[in-house]
């Protein structure tokens, strides 16, 4: 190929540059937000943020302050299928040991 780089500008042998489309595209990013609530305990949360977002102790009780102070907190930032696959675990997790945590995805 020869627009190896990504720019959209094909480099010929003649020197000429034709503006052409790229032909592969960047999957859009997600965040994935982890919401406040009164009831989920802190250690279930930081626990949640090593097993699912593979922080470690010390990332993960940062975000989960952030959260519990400021209401949301960003755990990652991910292709749309893996975003999307990390909130599901996170809420059912949750829900299996009867805790409201609540996660969600937002385009970057
Ligand atoms: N606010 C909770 C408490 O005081 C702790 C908590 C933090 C809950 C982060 C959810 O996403 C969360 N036990």
């Amino acid at each position: 190929m020869s627009d190896e780089n990504n720019d959209g500008y094909e480099n010929t042998e003649t020197g000429t540059l034709t503006k052409t489309e790229p032909k592969t595209k960047k999957p859009s990013l997600y965040k994935v937000l982890m919401l406040n609530d009164d009831y989920t305990p802190m250690d279930f949360v930081v626990h949640v943020l090593q097993a699912i977002f593979g922080k470690n102790e010390t990332e993960a009780v940062k975000i989960m302050l952030q959260v519990h102070q400021k209401g949301v907190g960003v755990c990652g930032i991910y292709s749309f299928e893996v975003a999307e696959t990390k909130v599901n675990r996170v809420v059912e997790y949750a829900r299996r040991h009867q805790h409201p945590l609540q996660c969600t995805l937002e385009k970057e």
